[in-house]
């Protein structure tokens, strides 16, 4: 059973830039990046399948000591966390690889930071009292719905999403993962997961599991479809690989696209993020194959949100290219040309804006 789209789901999705009716798929706006926080009406969506239903408890079970039956009110008992934290999709960019991979046409908005509320996974599963030999979390949706499988090329009728974590993640108080019930404020949306869903910090958002229903620890790896089948990195050319981690990316927000400006002094704007660290360093260069000047980077506002980036330019009439190319703590830079994969996860090519001057 999935829930119908009454007025009050239509209007939840009315500012944002659609790319599929149904399941719903949408982009944030452009301003919607100018933010540190994007409203609720502004955040993207991503859901494989339509809206399900959900019976309002999460079931922890599989290796553990003591397997729980948790409502709404139970997590709402144990201490609550709040984060920003930056979501984007693995597919984010994929508009722009060539040749352009399958999957959804994503442009460039599928990112978007909210403050996220909830229990703690790792306060949850020490109340469940994971086994020893524990070494992934599977993680169950309550969405389901016809698939078409990646590895054999076929549809299936009817598929659950389900994803696993690493227990070392899971059950990592300092990692942050929680069980979010609240975003910027309010309960969960239904596009958003309601009533509960995972937000892993860090990590592409396929790994934050909306309408979350069952945590099972596994003592052997999980090999499920959107596992083991869609969001693994297909290279060409070296071994495959699974999605993990949110990749060192900037995009530049002033001016927006399509936009002219007056000669002068401007201040280019932007955001940057990385699941592996700190953004450290964004250049800018503004003809090709110039050297970067160094953009003033603010330091992470919080451990888990995009930062804020700005170069004081003095801007001379004409066509200008502005390209903005952010380095993480951990030493990843962003390359010029999409890091091609068959399924187009990942791109994280630095961005090229044209601006007019006048
Ligand atoms: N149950 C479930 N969880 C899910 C998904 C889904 O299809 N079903 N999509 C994932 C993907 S691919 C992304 S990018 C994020 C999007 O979260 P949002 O819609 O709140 O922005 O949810 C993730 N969690
Ligand atoms: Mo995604």
């Amino acid at each position: 059973m999935s829930l119908t789209v009454d007025g009050a789901i239509a209007a939840n999705r009315a500012a944002l830039v659609m790319i599929k009716e149904e399941p719903f798929n949408a982009e944030a706006p452009h301003p919607a990046l100018q933010d540190h926080i994007t409203t609720t009406d502004e955040h993207y969506v991503r859901s494989n399948f339509a809206l399900p239903e959900h019976d309002g408890t999460l079931y922890v079970g599989g290796a553990v000591g003591t397997p729980l039956t948790l409502t709404l009110d139970d997590l709402r008992a144990l201490p609550a966390v709040e984060h920003a934290v930056t979501l984007e999709c693995a597919g984010n960019g994929r508009l722009d690889m060539r040749p352009l991979p399958t999957g959804e046409p994503w442009g460039g908005y599928a990112v978007s930071t909210a403050y996220w509320k909830g229990a703690r996974l790792a306060d949850v599963l020490a109340q469940a009292g994971p086994a020893a030999d524990g070494v992934e979390l599977r993680c169950e949706g309550a969405d389901h719905g016809r698939y078409h499988l990646s590895s054999v090329l076929a549809d299936v009728d009817d598929l659950t999403f389900v994803r696993s974590l690493p227990l070392s993640v899971a059950a990592d108080p300092a990692a942050d993962v929680l069980i979010a019930y609240e975003m910027n404020g309010e309960p969960l949306r239904p596009d958003h997961g309601a009533p509960f869903r995972l937000v892993v910090p860090h990590w592409y958002a396929v790994a934050s599991v909306k309408w979350l229903s069952r945590l099972d620890v596994l003592t052997e790896p999980f090999h499920g479809e959107f596992q083991t089948g869609h969001y693994i990195y297909e290279w060409p050319d070296r071994p495959h690989e699974p999605v993990t981690t949110m990749r060192v990316r900037a995009r530049i927000t002033d001016p927006a696209p399509g936009v002219t400006i007056p000669a002068g002094t401007y201040t280019i704007r932007g955001k940057a993020w990385s699941g592996a660290g700190p953004v450290t360093e964004v250049g800018l260069a503004f003809v090709g194959d110039s050297d970067w000047s160094p953009a003033v980077v603010e330091p992470p506002r919080g451990p888990a949100q995009w930062q804020d980036w700005h170069y004081v330019w003095e801007a001379t009439p004409g066509r200008h290219s502005i390209r903005a190319r952010a380095a993480d703590a951990a030493g990843n830079v962003q390359p010029d040309v999409p890091p091609w994969n068959r399924l187009g996860y990942g791109n994280n090519a630095i961005e090229i804006q044209y601006v007019e001057v006048r």
